[in-house]
């Protein structure tokens, strides 16, 4: 049985159950804060990793590449090579680009550690360029690497929501709003295992921000 390790509260985690549940993978979840990760299965202690028949793989872009080759039945990326990588393509600008850089406003967007202005100004001229090629690239089709349910909606499902909010809570806009992100959320919410994936992680939010309080 695969075993996946980490909590509901963080994004790349709930990625990798997104793509468990639609592919109807059967799997246990092990909850593992940061800082009570297993070094030997995740050697930075980053979440999410997973415990495979044959050992633990990290990274969840990895963990997602094993997903689909070592479960090819309900795919989640499409046959053909080409369109195989536009969907890795996507699903790369997503989070190279749009995610990791959001990232830098975590701290003072959801954890009252403040950032500096220079930070916060970097990020948003960052953003601005990133969000802009990201949209050249985005199908929203209604899927948003086009008509078929992906890794890259995995993904999307996941960060969109985090992005918003954090550039809306340090910059007062939402800079995303652009893109038809809301429709696109909103329809995704529709599918059970997004709304399962969503409920998990408010529990789990509750009480992450609990044990933060002591
Ligand atoms: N590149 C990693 C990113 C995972 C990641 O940043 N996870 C966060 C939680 S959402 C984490 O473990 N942070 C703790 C740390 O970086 O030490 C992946 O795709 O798995």
């Amino acid at each position: 049985m695969l075993k996946l390790c980490g909590f509901s509260a963080s994004n790349y985690y709930n990625k990798v159950k997104l793509a468990l549940l639609e592919k109807g993978l059967p799997f246990e979840e092990s909850l593992n804060w940061v800082g009570e990760t297993d070094r030997t299965c995740t050697p930075l202690g980053k979440v999410p990793y997973l415990i495979t028949p044959q050992g633990a793989l990290s990274e969840s872009a990895v963990i997602m590449d094993y997903l689909e080759d070592a479960y090819p039945e309900h795919p989640l990326l499409p046959a053909d090579p080409f369109q195989r990588a536009k969907v890795r393509e996507i699903n790369t600008y997503l989070e190279l680009h749009l995610e990791l850089e959001a990232r830098k406003l975590y701290p003072e967007a959801f954890f009252r550690s403040p950032i500096s202005d220079g930070a916060k100004q970097k990020v948003a001229e960052q953003l601005e360029k990133n969000i802009a090629a990201f949209k050249q690239l985005a199908r929203f089709a209604p899927f948003v690497a086009g008509d078929q349910f992906t890794v890259a909606d995995c993904a999307a499902v996941v960060h969109f929501p985090l992005i918003a909010s954090a550039t809306k809570i340090i910059y007062g806009r939402d800079m995303l709003a652009d893109l038809p992100v809301a429709d696109y959320l909103k329809q995704m919410g529709e599918r059970p295992h997004v709304q399962r994936i969503n409920a998990d992680r408010k529990a789990n939010t509750a009480l992450m921000m609990q044990r933060a309080k002591g």
